[in-house]
């Protein structure tokens, strides 16, 4: 029986696991790691391989940008009923990731534009290094995103942002960037991979339930009704709070070997 399964491209999404991180190096640099559908299918297939002590992922992309969007060498060809079964295949693997086991990293510098930023929004943190430039080129392309971007980007950076960005083609050099919102992180050139690093460590040293409760709960309280949402919080607060985890790390601070909080 033949079968349409897209072969997973894994040779262009390298993987290196360190202790509790795991880095996801997008390997296509020839492209500027345009995304053909062998690429976006080695992403899924990398993530679900993930091993059970990653804690925490790194995304980013090898040579001059993180990602230049769709690979539109495929486009050529494709109908309606093949451009909507594409779109919703990244639909899959994106909203894998950003409702997956851990919080992902993406550390972004030069083209982070078209699906190379709907990519990166399904990451829950972004560092962009002073390199990055956020960019939406579809409109002039004739075509829409269609990888999630016009749920994801709004909630970033609101629905009008977006709609000038790709009604007039308008770039975003990552300092503007960040203080819209796109990233949450501004670093000097070639910095951000070793401040995405520097994060995941950090965020993989968290209770792994309260990450799991943060990526999952925050953005689906965020589109309750305030009445469902607090109880949704309330719920996730009940859970955390009575792992053994939890009681160990309370204990800890109340016996004075716990962290505090420093302001630098
Ligand atoms: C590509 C792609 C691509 C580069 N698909 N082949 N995305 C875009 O509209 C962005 C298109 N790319 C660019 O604007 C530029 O390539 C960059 C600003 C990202 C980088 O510029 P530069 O000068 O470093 O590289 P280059 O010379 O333009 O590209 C190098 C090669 O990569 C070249 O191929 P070559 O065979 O001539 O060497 C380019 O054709 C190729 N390349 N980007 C295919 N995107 C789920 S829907 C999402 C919809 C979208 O993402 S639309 C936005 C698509």
């Amino acid at each position: 029986m033949s079968s349409n399964a897209v072969v997973p491209s894994l040779d262009e999404v390298q993987v290196e696991h360190r202790e509790a991180i795991s880095l996801l190096r997008l390997c296509r640099p020839r492209k500027r790691n345009a995304i053909n559908d062998g690429l976006m299918a080695a992403i899924g297939q990398r993530m679900t391989d993930l091993p059970a002590t990653t804690r925490a992922v790194v995304l980013h992309g090898e040579g001059d940008h993180f990602c230049a969007g769709l690979d539109l060498s495929e486009l050529k060809d494709r109908d309606a009923v093949d451009g909507m079964h594409h779109s919703r295949s990244w639909h899959v693997i994106l909203r894998d990731m950003e409702f997956g086991k851990v919080p992902i990293v993406a550390a972004l510098h030069g083209a982070v534009v078209g699906g190379g930023l709907e990519l990166a929004t399904a990451c829950h943190i972004r560092v962009a290094d002073d390199t990055t430039f956020f960019a939406l080129p579809e409109g002039s392309r004739g075509i829409f995103v269609g990888g999630g971007g016009s749920v994801r980007v709004p909630k970033l950076i609101g629905a009008h942002r977006m709609l000038d960005m790709m009604l007039t083609g308008r770039v975003y050099k990552a300092s503007e960037g960040v203080t819209i919102g796109m990233a949450q992180y501004h670093v000097p050139a070639g910095g951000a991979l070793a401040k995405a690093i520097e994060l995941a460590e950090r965020i993989a040293q968290n209770a792994p339930m309260t990450n799991y409760a943060l990526m999952h709960g925050l953005p689906r309280i965020a589109e309750q009704t305030a009445d469902h949402g607090l109880f949704t919080e309330s719920m996730l607060a009940a859970i955390s709070q009575s792992a053994p985890e939890a009681k160990a790390r309370v204990r800890a601070f109340l016996d004075g070997t716990g962290p505090k909080v420093k302001a630098d």
